[in-house]
C-alpha cells in the first residue's frame, strides 16, 4: 500500500524514495509468564507474577523484530487484558498485518485503522514493525525514532506497601541505589501519612504520587489533594478517572503542583484535549497505553510543541518492551525522569540474554540496531504459557 509521502512526518529524508517495501510474512505470539520478585499493589490490586504476550514478526528478507504486549491481567488499569489483547492479535492484528506491504510503520494507522482500541495489543505489533524497520536501516530504534540521547535518567514507581516502615525501607534503598526521583502509588486511606512521612524523612528526594484514578472529585478528596500539594511533589499523576478531564482542569487550577495525566491521554487527540481544557501540566507517555511508538512519539511532538514536559511511563515491561520504553525515551522532550528501572528491580530472569541495568540513576539507550537487545530464547521457552503463528 502506498500513502502520499506528504502525509507522513518524520520521514527519514536520507533515504531514497524507493526504499523496498517490508512485508512480514509471519507473526509468532509467545504468551510468557514470569514470577515477580517482590509483589506490586496499586490502588485497584496485588500482583506477583506477569503474563506478557511477545510478538515476533518475520519480513520476506528474513529480517525479524520483536514487541510486547505488556497488559496487565485484569481490566483495572484499562479495559484491555491479557485475554482480550491475545485474542485480538490473533484474530485481527496479525492477519490484517501479514501480506501487508509498506515503507514506513506510520503507514500502519491505516492498515490497522478500522480496528477500534485495543491499544495494548496494538503496541506489540507496531514496536515489531519499527524494529523491523530500524534494523533495515541499520539504524538504533532511538535513532530511527529521531532520538539522540544516548542514556536516560530514570525513577522508580513504588507499590503501596503492608506498613509505612516498609515503604520508607523501599524508599532508602531505591534513592541509595541513585534513583532519579521516587513515585509513591496513593490510594484513599493511603495517602496523606505516607507520603508526609516519605518527604519528612527525604526531604530531598525528588518525590511523586501516582492515584491510578482511585479519587473522585468530591469535598473529601479534593483535601487530600489539597494536603498533598503542601508536600514539595514534582506532580500528581491520574487522581480522577481517565474520561474527567473537566475534573482534573478544575483541580489543576486549585492546586500548585503539576498535575499529571497517564490513563486519560489514549492518543494525540486525548493529549490535545486534555492540554487544550488546562487538565494537565506533565503527560507521562506510554508505549502500550498508545497503541505504539507512533502515536506515543506524536504526543511526544505536540507535548514539545505545547512547551509540556514528558517522561516515560512503564508498564511492568520485560526487556523487550524496556528497550522500546528506552528508545522512545531518547526523544528530547523527554525531560523528566522515565519509569524505565532495571529488569533486577522486577525479575529474577528477564526474556534477554543481557538484561537492561540501571546505574546512578540512569540506564544506556541500547545503540545496536533497532531495538538493540538479544532475547533468550531458552528464557522464553522456560516460562512459555502458549504460543500461536500467523502465516501468509
Ligand atoms: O500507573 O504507571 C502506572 C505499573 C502497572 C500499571 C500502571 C502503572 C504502573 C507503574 C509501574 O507505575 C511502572 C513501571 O515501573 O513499569
Ligand atoms: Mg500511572
Amino acid at each position: 500500500m502506498t500513502i502520499p509521502s506528504d502525509r507522513l512526518t518524520h520521514r527519514d529524508a536520507s533515504l531514497p524514495s524507493t526504499a523496498s517495501a517490508i512485508t512480514v510474512v509471519r507473526a509468532e505470539l509467545m504468551a510468557v509468564r514470569l514470577p515477580l520478585r517482590r509483589s506490586f499493589a496499586t490502588s485497584s490490586h496485588r500482583k506477583d507474577h506477569l503474563d506478557h504476550i511477545l510478538v515476533r514478526l518475520t519480513d520476506r528478507e528474513g529480517v525479524q523484530g520483536w514487541g510486547e504486549c505488556a497488559s496487565p491481567s485484569h481490566p483495572y488499569y484499562g479495559p484491555e487484558t491479557f485475554t482480550s489483547c491475545w485474542n485480538a492479535l490473533k484474530d485481527y492484528f496479525a492477519p490484517v498485518l501479514v501480506g501487508e506491504s509498506w515503507d514506513h510503520p506510520e503507514e500502519l494507522d491505516a492498515v490497522w485503522g478500522r480496528i477500534r482500541g485495543n491499544l495494548f495489543a496494538r503496541a506489540a505489533l507496531d514496536t515489531a514493525c519499527w524494529d523491523i524497520y530500524a534494523q533495515r536501516r541499520n539504524r538504533s530504534l532511538a535513532s530511527a525514532l529521531g532520538g539522540s540521547a544516548e542514556e536516560v535518567e530514570v525513577g522508580v514507581s513504588l507499590g503501596i506497601e503492608e506498613s509505612l516502615g516498609a515503604l520508607l525501607d523501599q524508599v532508602e534503598d531505591h534513592v541509595g541505589q541513585g534513583y532519579r526521583r521516587i513515585k509513591l502509588k496513593i490510594a484513599p486511606g493511603w495517602d496523606v501519612a505516607p507520603v508526609a512521612t516519605v518527604r519528612e524523612r527525604f526531604p530531598d528526594t525528588p518525590l511523586q504520587v501516582d492515584a491510578n484514578a482511585a479519587y473522585s472529585s468530591t469535598a473529601e478528596h479534593r483535601r487530600v489533594m489539597r494536603a498533598l500539594d503542601t508536600m514539595a511533589l514534582q506532580m500528581i499523576e491520574q487522581p480522577f478517572p481517565a474520561d474527567d478531564l473537566l475534573a482534573h482542569a478544575e483541580l489543576q487550577r486549585e492546586l500548585t503542583t503539576p498535575v499529571c495525566l497517564d490513563e486519560s491521554v489514549t492518543s494525540a487527540a486525548t493529549a490535545h484535549t486534555a492540554l487544550g481544557l488546562g487538565a494537565a501540566k506533565i503527560i507521562n507517555i506510554k508505549v502500550s497505553r498508545l497503541g505504539g511508538l507512533t502515536e506515543a512519539r506524536r504526543v511526544h511532538d505536540l507535548c514539545a510543541r505545547s512547551g509540556i514536559p514528558v517522561w516515560c511511563g512503564g508498564m511492568h515491561e520485560f526487556g523487550v518492551g524496556r528497550a522500546a520504553n528506552l528508545a522512545l525515551a531518547a526523544l528530547p522532550g523527554f525531560t523528566l525522569p522515565g519509569d524505565i528501572s532495571g529488569s533486577d528491580r522486577y525479575f529474577t530472569a528477564d526474556v534477554l540474554s543481557s538484561p537492561i541495568t540501571a546505574a546512578g540513576g540512569r540506564v544506556r539507550v541500547p545503540s545496536a540496531p533497532g531495538l538493540g537487545v538479544t532475547v533468550d530464547r531458552d528464557a522464553v521457552r522456560t516460562h512459555l504459557l502458549d504460543q500461536i503463528s500467523v502465516a501468509q
